[in-house]
């Protein structure tokens, strides 16, 4: 692996002048950098160690780091040019305000916080303080989610406060808080490399977690047998031993049908269902009536393939069973959870080496970020907003009267609702672009029109902050120190590598200044990061995501500690449940009848397509940050409609050419890109883009009842062939950004 500093002149030196990556401005290459700072990529759940080359306040490459130990110095498109983003032209500098019909105009800290500050308390003075409220969003690390909790119900005293692990990981985190009274994936990845069966659900891992392959190949070379479950025949897919090719929506449907099998065949261990877990009756006859022939009628799976999945799943000695949006994107999202959970506790296997069971974290800090109380329902720790208990703990960390803490609040995607509906009138918003990324945008972008007042803070100006009253320039991961939890559940340090450019300041400082200027100074008096994560690890101590042990010297001696960690002299726990003791009130892993339910939004004559959206390996989340990286936008400029050529054929579309999805809430033209890994019924679009080319203005705010997770991945679609090519990328300004 190269150690050389990753300058464009040594990338080509070595691979030659096809990477052709873009010279950092004003940069000479061969400059030794000032520092070198190990610290992890700012993107995925993943988190990559990646070094980080300093010269002059301003991030100027990479290197890898191939001591740390998940992915070794390996980095995908993304966190190869995440560095990027630092020198960019469109970072905010200065705090601006909108004015009417004027655009934006500078206005100098001071004058910022007095007019949030008179706003916030003319709103809630008006209206209550509940008619303010905030959101937040998981890039943010441990130490800045903890804060906004903290902030929002402290400051601010709102209960309005919910975040963008809403749309992402609140399906994964009610189903195994059901079945283990605990949420996180169960083992480290290194545990996958020996596993005999690997079945993947609904991920596209290639494109979204590109270096977990490492470790899912290291299985199969090692003779495992490659499962995977998507409508789409993904990378991945490709190099599976069994590629089920699931209908959208009906995932329930597939794993109650294999544990049918299961059942059917004795597949089962005995001793771990009768001493260690609790529901199996009322699992065993939800699936009672689910046979093959089911199966296949409803899933659009052939039988033989979903047997083939329940014989090699029966037989393992050990297996690792994987899943993220794909199945949780769902209004049935925690019953899909729970199904794959029961698979995984028929057979026992969990808690030993080589068996484990994970949902995949999406963002960076999506582990920890759903931790330690920026969701409406939470207190850290993963502690219960609504246990008297736990309330009263938590008070007493914050010095404030158990009476004082707010309530449970509204969801992300009903707080815009609520907004919609005129009840909430005001909102501070960091880390969150909501007009891009929630369903039915055309919603929420009305919903922004009607707020009384929006303040944002981001360090660019993202979509849903153009309709911002004033904005705060906030910081880059590489501009503060602080920890997150990867995706493995491993709690690794973010290292400051740089000062935030110009006047923008630290998301940490904004976040303690108004606190201040709400009055509330005496309970955020923190001078670090560090102090911040110091009063974390008391407030999860005793919480099932106990962070008390863990210190910034023990992560950095160990390069990353895994909760839960108890104590000081406690090492840490990478696999979970060796010792079987489930977090559960009766101390047993918990099966549930999953019984089938139909999706929110079913095909029909108007409307007989299904439409399910996802993502692109260049592109990330609302793609407010790899959008404007040049080389990234390159690689895939413009959402394209994956759709069969059999269905094309049908409907008289052609390659590239221009077609009109309709659905319930919206119409938007894409080219369409004929391809023959997806199913003939569905199509597929990716949701990195804004405005006309958002795939939001399509897809349905049905909610799941549970985790309130919208039904990103299906609702139901008319294809209109406009009959002529589309315009190229750059007519339609795609790079727009970059
Ligand atoms: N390149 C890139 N990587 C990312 C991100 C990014 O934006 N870009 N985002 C990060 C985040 S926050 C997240 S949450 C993860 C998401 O990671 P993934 O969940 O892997 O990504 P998605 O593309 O949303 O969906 C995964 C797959 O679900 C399939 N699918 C659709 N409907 C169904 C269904 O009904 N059942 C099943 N079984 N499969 C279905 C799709 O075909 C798709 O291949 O990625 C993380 N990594
Ligand atoms: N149709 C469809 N929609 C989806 C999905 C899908 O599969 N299909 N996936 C959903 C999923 S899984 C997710 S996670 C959401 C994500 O949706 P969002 O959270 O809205 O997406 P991001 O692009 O991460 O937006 C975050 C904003 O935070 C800013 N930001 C990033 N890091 C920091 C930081 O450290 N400090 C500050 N102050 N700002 C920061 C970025 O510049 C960006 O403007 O989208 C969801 N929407
Ligand atoms: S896999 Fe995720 S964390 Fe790793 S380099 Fe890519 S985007 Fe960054
Ligand atoms: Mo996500």
């Amino acid at each position: 692996m190269a150690t050389l500093p990753v300058t464009a002149e040594n990338l080509i030196a070595q691979f030659g002048p096809s990477l052709n990556f873009p010279p950092v401005q004003g940069y000479p290459g061969r400059d030794e950098p000032d520092e070198v700072v190990k610290t992890h990529c700012c993107f995925c759940g993943m988190q990559c160690g990646i070094k980080l080359l300093v010269k002059d306040n301003r991030i100027v490459g990479f290197e890898p780091w191939e001591e740390f130990p998940y992915n070794e110095g390996r980095l995908c498109p993304k966190g190869v040019q995440r560095y990027l983003q630092n020198n960019h032209p469109d970072r905010l500098l200065d705090p601006i305000e909108r004015v009417e019909g004027k655009g934006f105009r500078p206005i100098g800290w001071d004058a910022a916080y007095d007019r949030l500050i008179s706003e916030i308390q003319r709103i809630q003075g008006q209206y209550g303080r509940d008619a303010f409220a905030m959101l937040s969003g998981v890039s943010l690390t441990n130490e800045k989610s903890y804060l906004v909790g903290k902030f929002a119900r402290v400051a601010l005293k709102t209960k309005n406060l919910d975040y963008n692990g809403r749309l992402c990981m609140v399906s994964a985190g009610a189903g195994n808080k059901k079945a283990f009274g605990l949420d996180r994936g169960s083992n480290n990845y290194s545990d996958l490399a020996h596993a005999e069966v690997v079945m993947i659900c609904g991920t596209n891992v290639s494109e979204t977690f590109p270096t977990l392959t490492h470790w899912i190949w290291q299985a199969r070379d090692n003779g495992a047998k490659l499962i995977v479950v998507d409508p789409r025949l993904t990378p991945i897919a490709r190099t599976a031993d069994l590629h089920l090719p699931i209908r959208p929506g009906r995932d329930s449907a597939l794993y109650g049908a294999i544990l049918h099998q299961l059942i059917k065949h004795d597949w089962l261990d005995h001793e771990f269902i009768a001493n260690h877990t609790s529901g199996f009756e009322e699992a065993k006859k939800a699936v009672e009536s689910y046979d093959l022939e089911w199966a296949e009628r409803t899933t659009g799976i052939p039988k033989d393939k979903i047997m083939q999945a329940a014989q090699w799943w029966g037989a393992a000695k050990t297996s690792f069973l994987m899943h993220a949006r794909g199945i949780e994107h769902h209004s049935k999202g925690v019953e899909n959870v729970l199904g794959c959970i029961n698979l995984v506790l028929a057979t026992g296997r969990i808690g030993k080496p080589y068996c484990g069971y994970a949902t995949i974290t999406g963002q960076g800090n999506g582990q920890g970020g759903r931790e330690h109380g920026h969701k409406c329902d939470q207190l850290p720790g993963n502690r219960d907003i609504e246990n008297p208990e736990h309330r009263k703990y938590i008070s007493s960390v914050w010095g404030i009267e158990e009476k004082e803490m707010p309530g449970k609040g509204l969801t992300a995607y009903e707080i815009m609702e609520a907004i919609h509906r005129g009840e909430i009138k005001g909102l501070l918003s960091i880390c969150f672009n909501p007009l891009v990324s929630l369903p039915n945008n055309n919603m929420i972008r009305e919903a922004l029109e009607k707020l009384e007042f929006y303040a944002c803070i981001d360090f660019f100006l993202n979509e849903t902050a153009r309709h911002a009253n004033l904005i705060l320039p906030g910081s880059l991961h590489e501009e503060e120190d602080g920890t997150v939890t990867t995706a493995e559940g491993r709690v690794v340090r973010i290292r400051k590598a740089i000062n935030p450019p110009g006047n923008a300041r630290t998301d940490t400082s904004i976040l303690l200044e108004i606190a201040k200027r709400l009055g509330a100074e005496k309970h955020f008096s923190f001078n670090s990061s560090e102090d911040i994560f110091n009063e974390l690890r008391v407030a999860s101590k005793g919480g099932t995501a106990d962070y008390f042990g863990i210190t910034y010297k023990k992560i950095e001696d160990n390069m990353g500690v895994f909760w839960p960690c108890p104590s000081e002299d406690h090492p840490g726990t990478p696999r979970l449940w060796e010792d079987r003791k489930f977090k559960t009130p009766d101390g047993r892993a918990h099966f549930h009848g999953v019984p089938y339910r139909e999706p929110a939004e079913l095909t029909d004559a108007d409307y007989p397509m299904i439409l399910t959206t996802g993502r692109v390996v260049s592109q990330y989340l609302s793609g407010t940050q790899t959008r404007r990286i040049g080389k990234l936008v390159e690689q895939y400029p413009e959402p394209l409609l994956e759709i069969h050529p059999q269905t094309a054929a049908r409907f008289g579309i052609k390659d590239r050419e221009l077609v009109k999805v309709v659905t319930r809430r919206g119409a938007a033209e894409f080219p369409a890109q004929l391809v023959e890994t997806i199913r003939e019924d569905t199509v597929f679009i990716p949701y990195h883009w804004p405005g006309r080319k958002s795939a939001n203005q399509l897809t349905s705010g049905h909610l799941d009842p549970i985790s309130k997770i919208p039904e990103f991945k299906v609702c139901a679609c008319r294809l209109e062939p406009q009959g002529r090519p589309a315009p190229s990328p750059a007519e339609t300004k795609a790079y727009a950004s970059a």
